[in-house]
């Protein structure tokens, strides 16, 4: 078939080479000429390696071409942005995907639609682009198929996961399973469009609503001085409890946003989701609040936030903790600088190396597990900072070993560390 792909971001780009390497003719399309170029030039701007590999075999193979006009086909899939605007669905780059594919359709081509959309988008959108370009939305197909994959392995995710895969008549979602079953070995689950949206939302909305009893269990565990770490690690024993792992927020452009979907629309009914997304909204101000207690601001005091990156080792600093951390750190007068091994572009200061963070810094916060971390030295670290003082907020660093390298060492979710302002003052 010959199928185009509108949107060659992380989702698009190894979809568009996955379908190419399946044995489609393949068009990517983008309205950023500078993504066309950087494929081209050797998929020079994709983070990871095997999609990297994927693109380059894919062009080689000479079944993926690169276009900056959407060209007629059998099969159109859209990956665009779906983020929000002051928590609203912000669905333009949808609509306007679907109005470029509408003057190129021909009678029996279908469209298939993988940004995660609130539920009842892809039928209304893609019927109202058909309607405007003149023609019968009942001449085509229409398909949601979620993308589901994690940013880190999404070729492997790609290949294998199961598919949920949504048709507005049940045809349609057979013909675009027949299209998936060209590269994707997993299952796939056939329903119809709006079930299919609701789905992939919820999948997020759940990771984020257990994200927020984490995040509330560590707290809770501060209050009474228990450790959050060993109760959920010895909760999760129980052959049906998975509680995920507190942190400083949550990030990526995916689990915060996509609640928002849902309750948007439906205030009434989402107040679990609601007060989920704000606890988990809190957290930045929970690591800053505990900085202020160990270190208070004087105008200079320096904290050096190890990891930009929204998760441990992605580049992706989109919604990154991180970022809100270090932006509230400077409203209450503290310097800050960051660093990470992999991120590149940063809201913040980024350093370019380690020491430049550590150096003369006077409180140390882990912010993202990259495995790189794992090779700090607390005695180097302890020998390059001013005042010793570590935030762990993820419970990656042996905190006894920082503590016996000479440092006040807070991890979020253990016991608090009280008075540490006046252990410091004091000179300990
Ligand atoms: N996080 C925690 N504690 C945890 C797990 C994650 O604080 O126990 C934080 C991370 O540090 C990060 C954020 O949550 O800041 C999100 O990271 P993630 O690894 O949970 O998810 P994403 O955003 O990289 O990818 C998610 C995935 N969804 C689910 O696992 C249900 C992925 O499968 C989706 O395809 C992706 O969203 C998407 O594109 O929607």
């Amino acid at each position: 078939m010959r199928v185009c792909v509108i949107g060659l971001g992380y989702i698009g780009t190894p979809t568009a080479a996955m379908l190419a390497l399946g044995g489609h003719d393949v068009v990517g399309f983008d309205i950023d000429r500078r993504v066309l170029d950087g494929l081209r030039e050797g998929a020079r701007t994709v983070a990871e390696e095997p999609v990297r590999e994927l693109v380059q075999a894919a062009l080689a193979g000479g079944r993926l071409e690169l276009a900056d006009v959407v060209p007629t086909a059998d099969v159109f899939v859209v990956c665009v942005p779906t983020p929000t605007v002051d928590h609203k669905p912000d669905l333009r780059a949808v609509a306007a995907a679907f109005a470029a594919i509408a003057p190129k359709l021909e009678p029996g081509n279908l469209v298939i639609l993988e940004s995660t959309v609130p539920p009842g988008t892809t039928d209304r959108l893609a019927s109202a682009a058909i309607r405007a370009a003149g023609k019968d939305p009942d001449d085509y197909g229409i398909a949601h198929c979620p993308e589901r994959v994690i940013p880190g392995a999404i070729v492997k995710e790609l290949r294998e996961n199961d598919r949920i895969v949504g048709g507005r008549r049940p045809g349609d979602a057979a013909r675009a399973a027949a299209l998936y079953a060209s590269f994707c070995t997993g299952r796939q689950h056939l329903t119809d469009t709006m079930t299919a949206e609701l789905v992939k939302v919820v999948e997020n909305t759940f990771r984020d609503v257990n994200i927020a009893f984490a995040n509330e269990l560590a707290l809770l565990a501060e209050e009474i001085g228990v450790d959050a770490w060993e109760t959920i690690r010895l909760a999760n024993n129980h052959p049906r409890v998975n509680i995920l792992a507190p942190g400083p927020g949550v990030g990526g452009h995916c689990i915060p946003v996509d609640p928002h979907f849902l309750s948007n629309a439906n205030p009434f009914v989402t107040e679990l989701i609601q007060t989920s997304r704000r606890i988990n909204e809190r957290m930045p101000h929970v690591v800053v609040r505990r900085a202020l207690e160990l270190v208070p601001p004087n105008g200079k005091q320096t904290v050096a936030l190890l990891g930009a990156a929204y998760k441990a080792d992605v580049d992706d600093t989109r919604e990154s903790p991180t970022g809100r951390v270090d932006e509230l750190l400077r409203e209450a007068g503290y310097v800050t600088r960051t660093y990470d091994p992999h991120a590149t572009s940063y809201s913040g200061t980024l350093t370019s190396s380690l020491e430049d963070a550590l150096r003369d810094a006077d409180i140390v916060v882990l912010m993202t597990g990259h495995a790189a971390f794992n090779a700090i030295d607390p005695v180097e670290a302890a020998r390059l900072m001013r005042t010793r003082v570590l935030i762990d907020t993820r419970a990656f660093f042996d905190a006894d070993a920082w503590r016996s390298a000479g440092f006040v060492a807070y991890v979020l979710g253990s016991r608090p560390v009280r008075p540490a302002g006046a252990a410091l003052a004091a000179g300990v």
